[in-house]
């Protein structure tokens, strides 16, 4: 499936769709604007605040677009992808990642995109433990469950994903699923996520650091990790460059060009624990990628509590 594409704007303000195009869904980052349409739309209002840019993800793909809701799950379909998100309630993280993912991949299934390709989590008090154990590790058990109870091989079929600590009370999940043919990508400078050593938590972490699908590929959060460690804890240009590393090891998997040279075939996102490092983290970024490719910048907590910043991907290919 090809022709999805994806748009950023400021908050009061929803880019048209182009010829032929309809949207599959909208994402605000601290509020949506007013009157979208059509009201079965699915959007998501998540609590990060977006620092100096847009703060509007507008996704689009080749009409007609069908909408509709089914177990909580908004979703839109369009023959070629079905993008949808739920938000549920997380007090407790695993049961709120099981049961999310459970219906994600249960309704994914019944209307024929059994593929998943791309999800994106935003789940409160990420870093802040639960009984002895940190919130995103938690939920890293209940995804897990989710997708060993489906009979996901858990290796070859893992989506994309990025996971980001949020304000409020709700784990938000936005995510893309195809009918077929999506190709899981990892990453030769990293250890698979879901090969981690039990020193990261009692379930490895459940994506793939990238898939192609049609001729998109989606890069999953990628930050200063090289094997399965942290490297530069504390040094936020030091961490920028591992993560720059990262994702041009990635690019050159998939046979795409470097960040520098994508311009608008690449938009990115940019999670930043520490709001006050956006300007370095700007600057840095100035030079290392495309100055035709939108990034989104966010305040959010990354799920190890040394990592500084985090940062997703969306290239076309050629
Ligand atoms: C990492 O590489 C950094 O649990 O879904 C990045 C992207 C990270 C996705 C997830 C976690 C996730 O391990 C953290």
């Amino acid at each position: 499936m090809s022709g999805l594409r994806l748009a950023y704007a400021p908050a009061d303000r929803l880019p048209p769709a182009g010829a032929g195009e309809a949207l599959l869904g909208v994402i605000g980052y601290g509020g949506l604007p007013d009157g979208m349409a059509p009201s079965v739309l699915p959007r998501a209002d998540i609590p990060l605040e977006p620092l100096g840019g847009p703060a509007l993800e507008a996704w689009y793909a080749p009409g007609p677009v069908e909408y509709g809701e089914a177990e909580g799950i908004r979703y839109a379909l369009n023959g070629g992808a079905l993008f949808g998100m739920v938000r549920v309630d997380a007090e407790a993280p695993e049961a709120a990642a099981q049961g999310a993912y459970r219906r994600i991949v249960e309704l994914a299934r019944a209307l024929g995109y059994p593929t998943l390709v791309r999800m994106w989590n935003y789940l409160p008090d990420i870093n802040r433990e639960q009984f002895g154990l940190e919130r995103y590790r938690r939920f890293c058990v209940g995804r897990y469950q989710a997708f060993a109870e489906m009979g996901f091989a858990l290796g070859e079929d893992l989506p994309a994903a990025s996971a980001i600590g949020s304000g409020r009370e709700d784990l938000w999940v936005v995510f893309l699923a195809g009918k077929g043919g999506a190709i899981q990508i990892e990453n030769p400078r990293q250890l698979s996520a879901y090969r981690y050593p039990p020193a990261y938590g009692p379930r490895s972490p459940s994506f793939s650091r990238a898939m192609v699908f049609g001729r998109t590929l989606f890069i999953s959060g990628t930050a200063s990790i090289v094997g399965h460690e942290t490297v530069h804890p504390g040094d936020l240009l030091g961490q920028c460059r591992t993560t720059l590393a990262n994702l041009a090891a990635i690019l050159e998997r998939a046979g795409a060009d470097g960040p520098a040279r994508l311009g608008e075939a690449a938009a990115w996102k940019v999670y930043l624990r520490h709001p006050g490092d956006y300007a370095a983290v700007r600057d840095f970024l100035a030079d290392a990628l495309h100055p035709a490719s939108p990034v989104l910048y966010l305040a959010g907590d990354i799920c190890r509590g040394d990592l500084l910043a985090e940062i997703e991907g969306v290239v076309r290919l050629a």
